[in-house]
């Protein structure tokens, strides 16, 4: 047997140890189209990261305080897509792909306080090359295990050699103490890989309630130094 078929041998074997999600994985992960779709994804997810960015920059000036304190962003890598796709029993196709799944882009913006969520939603949706797909409010009705978030899907405007599309990006905003909660319970739910322990669970939702407790009792705090900001200012 010579080398190239030692090698197609070899190359058999491995493939045939791969699970349907990994071989679903390598297929699209290498077709042109993939990429190509990939790339609409990432520029629609830096045009999104680039209206919060001038929002926060403009706000910052006029209220002298930062109404976003972070944003991250990130692309959905090619296995998440396959995992996605394999639970929601979707055939691997690009078409399915682009008609199901709309969390490809995604944007995480964190705010100081819940009016600041809502305030920069809003600003946010205001403006017309932004079209609101689906709105999941899980401030005002959490998950059941406590987790807090606003969860947006817009579709935006993108102009490209060929012309404009619309590209669906995912926006989760929450508080900084939202935020904290919800990266603790992450990561204990890849270490119990989804099977947590009651007591856990319990505790980290008691600790859902405190932060919740704890981001109302601190736009309380503001207000009332911002109410006592602007009487002094009246006075003067
Ligand atoms: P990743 O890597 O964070 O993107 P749908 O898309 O509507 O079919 P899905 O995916 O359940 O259904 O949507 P949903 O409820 O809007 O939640 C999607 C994302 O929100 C998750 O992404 C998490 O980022 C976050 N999330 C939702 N629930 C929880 C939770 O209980 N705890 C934490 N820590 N985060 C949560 P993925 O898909 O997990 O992956």
């Amino acid at each position: 047997m010579n080398d190239i078929e030692n090698s197609l041998k070899e190359i058999k074997k491995t493939r045939a140890s791969l699970t349907v999600e990994e071989r679903a994985e390598e297929m699209l992960s290498k077709t042109y189209g993939f990429a190509k779709l990939m790339t609409y994804y990432k520029c629609a997810m830096m045009e999104i990261e680039t209206k919060f960015n001038v929002l926060n920059e403009e706000l910052s000036l006029q209220y002298d305080r930062n109404p976003i304190e972070n944003i991250k962003s990130r692309i959905k890598s090619a296995e998440s897509i396959a995992k996605k796709m394999k639970r929601k029993g979707l055939p691997m196709t690009l078409s399915c792909l682009t008609n199901n799944i709309y969390d490809i882009a995604g944007i995480r913006v964190i705010c100081p306080f819940i009016t600041d969520v809502y305030e920069v939603a809003r600003m946010l949706l205001s403006q017309t090359d932004v079209e609101l797909v689906q709105v999941k409010d899980y401030i005002r009705e959490p998950k059941e295990n406590g987790y807090r978030s606003l969860h947006l899907i817009v579709k935006i405007n993108v102009f490209f050699s060929d012309g404009m599309r619309q590209v669906p990006v995912e926006v989760q905003m929450r508080t900084i103490a939202m935020n904290f909660w919800a990266t603790v319970e992450h990561s204990l739910q890849y270490k119990y890989k989804g099977d947590m322990p009651e007591h856990v669970a319990e505790r980290l939702s008691k600790a859902a309630d405190a932060i919740n407790a704890l981001d109302h009792e601190m736009s309380s705090v503001r207000n009332e130094i911002m109410d006592a900001q602007n009487s002094s200012q009246k006075q003067s």
